[in-house]
């Protein structure tokens, strides 16, 4: 699926690369800046939503991984560190796209589920201190996963070098960011809110103006989980959005598409029957030039020639057709017609091959570019419409 919405990227790129000379120079330049906007677009470019599980050795994250897939995926240490490689929990159908971002990624330990089918958890591996913990890997894993969920216990949550080195300079990556203040079995009732408005509070200092924050218990010695369903129903409700936001990127793709397409006047396939209609036009005039040398037949052949590079020039759209009437004015044409003059030609298909040679060839140069630009924009249409069945509401 990823890959599906990225080749068609590429091919919306393609068609917009091929459309030089066959679309108006502005259409092309808002096309290349609107597909330069997609490519930007952060997080994982599929229908599933990626979360990594990110925090100080201890926190919870492999017991918060748990809690979610409601079974024992991922070990719980209770001597720390525990080291551990990456682990991720991932839907077992349509994962092609995450088994590919894993691949890149190295993350070989997967574990395959059905319980959230839009939702794969990667578990990070715990590393010995905080400050280990390399601001950068975050930072490398953020253009390709939807969200990092960090995870904090309530007795280090306050920790400066995590606020100050680590969750500060994070902050312009706020909209991928959720926060699970863990244990919260641990505090006395009535302080989890207290702990929970103080987090906040650190949170904004460090530059989150709207931190999104979940109290939960995920793995509690004696009593039920709690908090877990909260930042199950959020992350649907995640998916959904995610889902909205890469219908709308299909849309955009086709809106670029159409409006290429539009201003070319490609949509039609790109065939103008230019064989057909070269090779009748190129042998009549080839044999009436033969058959009666003369001022008529010479005319004849002048504007028979000129009345197909009219109509071609018609219908290969205003961009091309501006090209087409500059490159072959009528002067060229009478000096194609008028060289026999100068060979020595004594069959009508010696005239014919003069012909192609001076008109026919490069005629068929520039319309062939249409073509190739008709048919990498017909490609992109048809994936268009894959995709967005596959994304429109409900499917
Ligand atoms: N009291 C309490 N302990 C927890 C909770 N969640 C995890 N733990 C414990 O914290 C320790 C570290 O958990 P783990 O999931 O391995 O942390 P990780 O290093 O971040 O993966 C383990 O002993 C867990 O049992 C919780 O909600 N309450
Ligand atoms: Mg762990």
């Amino acid at each position: 699926m990823n890959r599906a919405i990225l080749e068609l990227i590429d091919t919306v790129e393609l068609a917009v690369s091929r459309s030089t000379g066959n679309a108006p120079a502005e259409v092309i330049a808002e096309a290349q800046s609107r597909v330069e906007g997609l490519r930007g677009r952060k997080g994982h470019f599929g229908e599933i939503l990626v979360v990594a599980l990110a925090g100080g050795t201890g926190s919870g994250k492999s017991s918060f991984l748990n809690a979610i897939a409601d079974e024992d995926v991922a070990g719980v240490s209770i001597l720390r560190p525990h080291t551990q490689t990456p682990l991720a929990w991932i839907p077992q159908e349509r994962s092609e796209g995450v088994e590919r971002l894993l691949d890149d990624l190295g993350i070989t330990q997967r574990v395959l589920q059905n319980k959230l089918p839009n939702i794969a958890l990667i578990d990070l591996p715990d590393i010995d201190s905080i400050a280990d913990w390399h601001r950068q890997m975050v930072e490398e894993l953020l253009p390709h996963v939807d969200a990092v969920l960090w995870i904090m216990d309530p007795e280090k949550y306050h920790d400066d070098v995590l606020h100050e080195h680590f969750l500060s300079p994070l902050a312009a990556f706020e909209e991928q960011f959720l926060f699970v203040l863990n244990k919260i079995d641990l505090l006395p009732a009535g302080d989890v809110d207290v702990v929970r408005s103080d987090l906040i509070a650190a949170l904004r200092h460090d530059g989150f103006k709207r931190p999104v924050l979940f109290p939960v218990a995920a793995d509690p010695p004696v009593g039920a989980r709690m908090g877990i369903e909260q930042v199950v129903a959020h992350l649907a409700e995640e998916v959904d959005v995610k889902r909205v936001a890469m219908g709308k990127a299909i849309n955009d793709l086709a809106t670029i598409l159409d409006r290429l397409g539009e201003s070319a006047v490609a949509r039609s396939g790109g065939g103008v029957d230019f064989e057909e209609r070269w090779t009748k036009a190129r042998d009549a005039s080839a044999q009436e030039l033969l058959a009666h040398p003369g001022p008529a037949a010479r005319e004849d052949a002048i504007s028979r020639l000129e009345d197909l590079v009219t109509a071609l020039a018609t219908e290969v759209g205003p961009t091309l057709g501006a090209d087409l009437r500059e490159k072959f004015p009528s002067e060229r044409i009478e000096h194609a017609v008028d060289m026999k003059l100068a060979t020595d030609e004594t069959s009508t298909a010696d005239i014919a091959a003069r012909l192609e040679a001076s008109l026919g060839e490069p005629l068929r140069r520039l319309i062939w570019r249409r073509g190739v630009f008709a048919a990498t924009l017909a490609s992109g249409v048809v994936a268009t419409h894959q995709l967005r069945d596959r994304y429109s509401p409900g499917g």
